[in-house]
């Protein structure tokens, strides 16, 4: 009988497992870059759960040289032993049982920093092996797995007098398209984590590329804002800092307001970064725009009674954290990063203008610069409105005014028609030389483009570059942006391979995101990838996207091939440009998403230089490529 129970349990773990092997995706969102990322990120997960409990105080990871990962903490450790419901070692159900990896004996939030916070259980079954240590009663015990089975008992492997879980694992090749960790994504990802949980130190180190770093914020998310806006002027020395928690729901809150026209809120539910938004910034919202005209009304910083700060004008310049946690979060939208708990939006509202207001109260001159910043938001609102109407009302914005730039297809169905925006009137030269201007239309850009995070709307609408594009869009901006009016379905940014090329791609990409958010959502906006290299030997050539396909055309080509390597999409004659960037049956596109924006700003947040084209660089040889 007991035999036959366990045999069952057996065969549902191996079932669970399998079914994870099968469509890893349905677990961990995709088995490209992002799922792999996810593997170690589930695994921090537990050990931040363990922090949140109040048991763990540090957690190490390091990236090995035969590419597994090693996550280690100082907490309580996995329990050991026998469980009586299920017949079989705590340890075992934790790292095989389906969604036994929080919840199984806990009482603290579960706090999903996976994708959805799947347990350890599917990373095991998806790792070529994994090696759990745990360190609980006095001795140190050893298990191992391949490919979530049990490669033999628990065993005892020494002493010890502290206690604590280390996972070891290696992502299988079998799953995962590529196994190669990026240490700049893991390492930021740890300092997020460590950001939002004041106190936790988070190390990572990788002894291959001697990097290491680690990470621990006992100001929390209060030094998150002080880090995002290092570079930026405040209007306030300190962020208002607020903290919360009742009915089950802990509310976190660091803002601060800086000279900006930006707004930069950032939201997180139980560590995850939700940027669809949600419930907890639509209560957050609600509050400050309460509270800030409350606050006004009372000392009289409004003139009339009628008067009021719109939602808009006291965000303006802001740059907030809110952290939220909560038992059973439930995530939605595209990516399942929009907050869903419909109960938040009312807790964090009234939460968040009880706190905010009594911080007003007791600090007035931080109210103050709240205020005004807020005073001037509204009057530079109501000049950019009326540069808007004026815009319109002489049509500078209508299709019939297209710019004589533009290179237009004669194709009018928006689904089939493309548009590229080109960097440089030389290479936009070559692009209407290559196109097929059946369905291809060219806009070379030329001269500078507008920093959006530091001009406001009036101002934009009075570069040319910027209302050259909205006019060959055909869609309006901002609150008039109609995304059905869209002349093209897909925009291709194509600029140079350099660091400037990628300035003014970033520089595009945030003026999408912050004015025509929904062409981005809609998926209708594409970023061109002009081939790095050209390798040729006598009549045969190749064209390479990164260094690995370079040694690998050259080596196809044999000896003595000849290498350029291309700076610009200058050097490149028309028809090189059609092959390799603009021709839909040979070319390569990326759709750009939102996350690629929102990654964009994390990084690219402060206004300092050298970070910045730090960043640039780094991240122009890894762009992800996709066929479409
Ligand atoms: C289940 C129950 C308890 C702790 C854990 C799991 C736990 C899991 C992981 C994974 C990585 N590090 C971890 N640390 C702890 C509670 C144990 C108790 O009550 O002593």
């Amino acid at each position: 009988m007991e035999d036959s129970a366990y045999d069952a349990e057996r065969i549902q773990v191996l079932e669970g497992l399998e079914a994870v092997r099968k469509r890893p995706s349905m677990y961990i969102g995709s088995t490209d870059y992002h799922g792999l990322h996810h593997l170690v990120y589930e695994v921090v997960d537990n050990s931040i759960d363990e922090a949140m409990a109040g048991f763990c105080t540090s957690i190490n990871v390091v990236v090995n040289d035969d590419g597994s990962v090693t996550v280690e903490d100082d907490g309580r450790g996995i329990p050991i032993g026998m469980h009586k419901k299920y017949k079989q070692d705590a340890l075992e159900l934790v790292l095989t049982k389906l969604h036994s990896g929080g919840k199984f004996d806990r009482k603290t939030y579960k706090v999903s920093g996976g994708l959805h916070g799947v347990g350890l259980s599917v990373v095991n079954a998806l790792s070529e092996w994994l090696e759990v240590r745990v360190k609980r009663q006095g001795k140190v015990h050893f298990q191992r797995y391949e490919r979530g089975v049990p490669a033999g008992p628990i065993k005892v492997e020494g002493e010890a007098k502290e206690t604590g879980t280390t996972v070891r694992f290696k992502p299988d090749p079998q799953i995962f398209e590529s196994v190669e960790f990026s240490y700049d994504t893991l390492s930021g990802r740890m300092r997020e984590f460590a950001f939002l949980n004041k106190g936790l130190k988070v190390s990572i180190s990788e002894p291959k590329s001697s990097q290491a770093n680690a990470y621990k914020f006992d100001g929390g998310i209060v030094e998150y804002v002080q880090f995002i806006n290092r570079s930026k002027t405040c209007l306030h020395e300190k962020p208002i800092y607020i903290f919360t928690e009742r009915d089950g729901l802990a509310v976190e809150m660091g803002m601060q307001y800086t000279d900006s026209y930006a707004e930069n809120i950032y939201t997180y539910a139980n560590n995850i970064n939700t940027s669809e938004g949600g419930t907890h910034l639509v209560g957050f919202r609600a509050a400050l725009t309460r509270t800030i005209n409350d606050y006004a009304k009372k000392y009289a910083f409004l003139k009339t009674n009628g008067d009021s700060l719109s939602g808009e004008d006291v965000r303006e310049g802001l740059t907030a954290i809110l952290s939220v946690k909560l038992p059973e979060p439930q995530f939605e939208g595209q990516t399942k990063t929009k907050l869903g708990n419909s109960d938040v939006r009312g807790l964090v509202e009234s939460a968040v203008s009880e706190k905010l207001f009594e911080y007003l109260e007791e600090n007035p001159k931080v109210a103050q610069a709240c205020i005004s910043k807020a005073i001037l938001a509204a009057q530079a609102r109501e000049a950019a409105r009326k540069a808007r109407e004026l815009t319109r009302r002489k049509g500078l914005l209508d299709v019939g005014n297209l710019p004589g730039k533009l290179a237009d297809c004669t194709e009018r169905d928006p689904t089939k028609c493309e548009l590229f925006l080109v960097e440089g009137d030389s290479a936009g030269g070559s692009a209407k030389q290559a196109r097929d201007r059946s369905f291809q239309a060219v806009l070379p850009l030329r001269g500078k483009i507008l920093n959006v995070e530091k001009a406001r709307l009036d101002k934009m609408l009075k570069n040319a570059e910027i209302r050259t594009i909205i006019t060959a869009f055909g869609t309006g901006i901002e609150q008039e942006l109609d995304v059905d009016k869209a002349r093209y379905h897909r925009v291709c940014i194509m600029t140079d391979g350099d660091v400037d090329g990628a300035h003014i791609r970033t520089l595009l990409l945030t003026f999408f995101f912050r004015y025509m958010k929904p062409m981005i959502e809609r998926g209708y906006i594409y970023i061109a990838q002009p081939p790095l290299y050209r390798v040729k030997k006598g009549k045969a050539e190749k064209y390479a996207y990164g260094d690995k396909e370079l040694s690998e055309s050259a080596q196809e080509l044999g000896e003595g091939a000849e290498i350029q390597r291309y700076k610009g999409l200058g050097e490149m004659n028309p028809e090189q440009l059609r092959v390799t960037t603009m021709d839909p049956s040979t070319r390569i596109l990326k759709r750009a998403t939102i996350e690629d924006a929102v990654e964009v700003f994390t990084v690219l947040m402060g206004d300092a230089v050298e970070p910045r084209r730090l960043f640039i660089h780094d991240h122009a040889k890894e762009v992800e490529f996709l066929d479409v």
